[in-house]
């Protein structure tokens, strides 16, 4: 058996701080706004927070471009105010978990302005940097996750630098001891100041080889994995968080099984990419498929049943709304939210909330490109256009699945701009914040704040929710996604309903009978009949009655 750590009754609760909380006025959220918030997070009764990040930034990326991985960014605040929201945090028992971007810097880091500047300073090895081809052309035809070229020439040096993602994000050469060693340093750094572990943002990048062209789960990933346990981890009782767009279920205990000795979980994204178009990508995503979406997500639950663990999550800042996504945020949002939120975390594994989903918010209604302020959406649009593309065909995939919408400013009350800031936000407040924010929601008395309170309790105090053993039932069902948890004697059984009409389900005998709810949408149940009916998105968890 392995031994409990304290993140596995925990639920995680995303921070974006440029979108939380502007505490000054400039339109900008910042770390004491976080502070301000505390009693939000506690009240809901999280473990910790994973802050975006707040590092020193030309803010390109929005901050995953860092220039000085020591500093906080003059908008976010001080290193003081950090070191406050630390403790602050801790004396609510909410620990800081902080994101590690180290697959690339910001072009402005004083690393990459040495390394552009001269081949012959020690930093110009920190990073990946090949000869032009024949034709003074880049080495390869790679593209950036942005759009255009991976790789951009630097004529003072005479080469091109690679990056995956955009141009001011150039990729760090893992394959640089002294590289490697200023990271394991830098991250030390931080974890004597208190945080809680990090988030890891694209980790399974840092083993690529570009010129094999093998950049994602490259062949010295995990050693590189393993080096940063011993060098940074071992010994210390933090929470690391590996994000990776590649792993697999083939691959996923590489990271997180037992006796590896690299990360505690993986954040992976299979069940979202069901969602969008196999060749069009993210910008022109499909219809909801309900049965793919089981399969992947119990395909991780089948997978960490006797080793690793699993981050459980529908919505983080590069995605959008998950109610607006996956159910409705118009007649039904409020049940849909709430069912959202009972099949994620009645699931094994470490349940993650982003800002703003604890009440429901939707997803922008942008009608105009201008409106949106992320580069993947920008430059996507300026390519997809530049192809032939209609604009209202590009918005319209962009109206579901931008990075954006989950970047609009919190809403905490009706007052304007929802209470986030006195001045002008960054980006558009949605406006439906007069009627969905923080106050309205908890003045109801089924709010959805109340509902993600009774299921972050409920992981607390039941073992069961913590570790039982999980067992989709019904998996080819279009419109219901239901399962079982067991541990010893002890059972739950979850239904839910994806669709927006009634849907009746005989169920067999041994699913019948009288049951304790643990969590529902419309009606606390006292038994469960041969024919189960269940309103438009509504969800039941329950307890066979000894
Ligand atoms: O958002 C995406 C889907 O289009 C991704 O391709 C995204 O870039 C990927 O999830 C990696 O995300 C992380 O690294 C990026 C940063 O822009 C994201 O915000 C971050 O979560 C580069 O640092």
């Amino acid at each position: 058996e392995p031994t409990e750590r304290w993140w596995h009754r925990a639920t995680g609760y995303q921070v974006y701080p440029r979108s939380f909380a502007d505490s000054d006025g400039d339109g900008m959220g910042d770390i004491p706004g976080i502070i301000s918030r505390l009693g939000h997070l506690s009240d809901l009764g999280i473990g910790f927070i994973w802050l975006s990040p707040v590092y020193a930034s030309p803010m390109i990326d929005n901050g995953y471009d860092i220039s000085d991985y020591r500093d906080i960014a003059p908008e976010f605040g001080t290193l003081d105010d950090m070191d406050q929201l630390i403790a602050s945090a801790r004396e609510r028992g909410i620990g800081i978990v902080m994101d590690l971007v180290v697959n690339h810097s910001s072009a402005l880091h004083d690393w990459f302005k040495a390394a552009r500047a001269s081949r012959d300073c020690p930093e110009h090895g920190y990073y990946i940097w090949r000869d032009p081809a024949a034709d003074g052309g880049p080495p390869d035809d790679a593209r950036a996750a942005f759009g255009g070229p991976a790789w951009t020439f630097v004529p003072e040096v005479g080469q091109y630098y690679f990056h995956y993602f955009s141009p001011a994000q150039p990729d760090l050469n893992w394959q640089n001891r002294a590289l490697r060693a200023e990271i394991y340093e830098m991250m030390r750094w931080w974890l004597d100041r208190g945080i809680a572990g990090f988030r890891m943002d694209v980790i399974s990048l840092i083993g690529k080889d570009v010129d094999a062209r093998i950049y994602e789960e490259g062949p010295d990933l995990h050693r590189f994995l393993q080096e940063m346990h011993r060098e940074v981890l071992s010994g210390r009782d933090v929470l690391t968080i590996g994000e990776s767009w590649s792993v697999s279920t083939e691959t996923g205990l590489l990271y997180c099984g037992r006796d590896r000795d690299e990360l505690d979980m993986v954040f992976e994204f299979s069940h979202i990419r069901e969602g969008w178009h196999p060749e069009l990508g993210k910008f022109a995503p499909k219809p909801f498929d309900l049965v793919a979406f089981k399969r992947a997500l119990f395909a991780w639950q089948d997978l960490t049943s006797e080793d690793g663990w699993h981050a459980l999550f529908l919505s983080n800042h590069d995605l959008p709304r998950q109610v607006s996504f996956y159910a409705d945020d118009g007649a039904h949002r409020c049940v849909a939210a709430k069912t959202l939120a009972t099949v994620l975390h009645l699931l094994k594994g470490t349940p993650f909330v982003y800002q703003g989903e604890e009440i429901g918010m939707t997803n922008a209604r942008f009608e105009r490109i201008d409106q949106y302020r992320d580069l993947e959406t920008l430059n996507h649009f300026e390519e997809q256009i530049a192809q032939g593309v209609e604009p209202e065909v590009f918005l319209a995939g962009a109206n579901r699945n931008s990075r954006d919408h989950s970047r609009t400013p919190m809403q905490w009350s009706a007052a304007p701009q929802g209470g986030f800031t006195t001045g002008t936000p960054w980006i558009e407040t949605n406006p439906n914040f007069t009627e969905i924010n923080v106050e309205a929601d908890l003045a109801h008395p089924e709010s959805i704040f109340a509902h993600y309170r009774r299921l972050i309790r409920l992981r607390q105090e039941n073992e069961i929710v913590a570790f039982g053993q999980t067992t989709q039932l019904m998996p080819d069902d279009p419109e219901i996604l239901a399962f079982e948890r067991r541990l010893g004697g002890d059972r739950i059984v979850v239904f839910a309903n994806f669709s927006d009409r009634v849907q009746t389900r005989a169920l067999p005998a041994e699913l019948t009978g009288p049951v304790h709810c643990l969590a529902w949408t419309h009606a606390e149940r006292e038994a469960l009949a041969g024919d189960l009916v269940l309103a438009p998105f509504e969800s039941i968890a329950c307890r066979p009655a000894a």
